[in-house]
């Protein structure tokens, strides 16, 4: 198999300031939901991706639209880069009618087709054989878009991510499997979990290239994600890119994650992607002061208007519990 190729790209300093106004817009709606769930108004767990965001936009920006995702309970910014306006998926985590599951469901539950979207379940590594069958069916109709399946490198302890790697190998199926290596599976330091160093490695048994990159450096990622997909469009099967990342937050806004340590989380921070994108853009002269300041206040905006319509929108009512059902 050949390796992944370095593909060559140049950004407009529009795509450029897009990509910056995701990685705020994701980071704001991410910190005001911390701030939520503490104020009780949220009817949900919580699981920030503060700190891994430059992973779900290098990647997410690199798709097409009619591609699919399959994202993680930690990657809500992909829902909204695909497509879902703040203001639902707010009301998804206020449990409102006005939400994708209409307030019928855990707010990490929820999918949307006709975005592509695929609705995650609790279970881990369970989006991933699911992910494969969405591949199968790209490849059936013979349409070049594909798949790209988020997961965690806990997950990939779990038998289901061994079976869609498989599967995924065997049928050279157009899919992007993404890990986001944030180094805790919950409280498991990943050294306590894996007895190699990147996940990445397990992609060679399966018959395909696994590569390890920044995970916080959202210009590598939309580099390998391109590669990939690049591949995967043209019949050269799966790729596996493994992000290493850290997250922020605890496993939940409930978990205060009292087993790492001040200096380790303080090392991570300072890696922020959010401010090295900045300088970057700053340095391209892409971005100057005046134009943060307006992406700064748009994304303020954007997020205060989703909270109010959120918080205002009408509750389900006890015989919407039924509706939609299939069987
Ligand atoms: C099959 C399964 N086992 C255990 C759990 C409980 N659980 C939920 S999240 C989590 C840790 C997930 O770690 P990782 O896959 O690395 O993703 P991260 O949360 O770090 O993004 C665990 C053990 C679960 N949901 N599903």
């Amino acid at each position: 198999m050949p390796p992944i190729k370095r593909t060559k790209f140049k950004l407009a300093p529009e795509q450029l300031l897009d990509m910056f106004y995701w990685l705020k817009l994701i980071r704001a709606f991410d910190e005001r939901l911390s701030i939520l769930v503490r104020q009780g108004k949220v009817r949900s767990g919580v699981y920030t991706g503060i700190g891994q965001e430059a992973i779900i936009v290098g990647t997410v920006f690199a798709l097409r639209k009619e591609d699919y995702v399959c994202p993680l309970h930690r990657d809500l910014g992909s829902f909204l880069m695909k497509g879902v306006e703040p203001r639902v998926m707010m009301s998804q985590m206020f449990a409102k009618t006005t939400g994708l599951s209409k307030g019928r469901d855990s707010a990490l539950h929820s999918g949307a087709n006709e975005l592509g979207i695929f609705g995650n379940t609790s279970m881990l590594g369970a989006n991933l054989p699911v992910a494969a069958g969405l591949a199968l069916t790209y490849k059936m109709e013979k349409r070049d878009n594909v798949v790209v399946a988020y997961f965690g490198e806990g997950a990939s302890n779990t038998g289901d991510f061994h079976e869609a790697l498989n599967f995924a190998g065997v049928q050279h199926l157009p899919i992007v499997f993404v890990c986001e290596n944030n180094q805790y599976a919950y409280s498991v330091p990943v050294e306590k979990s894996m007895a190699i160093d990147d996940v990445a490695d397990r992609a060679e048994s399966y018959g395909f290239d696994g590569v390890a990159i920044n995970g916080n450096d959202v210009l590598a990622v939309y580099q390998a994600t391109q590669g990939a997909l690049a591949r995967a469009r043209t019949g050269g099967g799966p790729t596996l890119i493994e992000c290493k990342t850290y997250r922020w937050h605890g496993h939940s806004e409930h978990d205060k994650a009292f087993y790492r340590s001040d200096e380790e989380l303080a090392m991570w921070r300072s890696r922020d992607p959010i401010p090295t994108f900045t300088t970057y853009l700053k340095h391209m002269k892409v971005l100057d002061d005046k134009q943060l300041q307006e992406i700064e206040a748009h994304v303020a905006t954007t997020i205060d208007d989703a909270v109010e319509f959120a918080a205002n929108a009408p509750e389900p009512a006890p015989e919407d519990a039924v509706t939609d059902l299939y069987a």
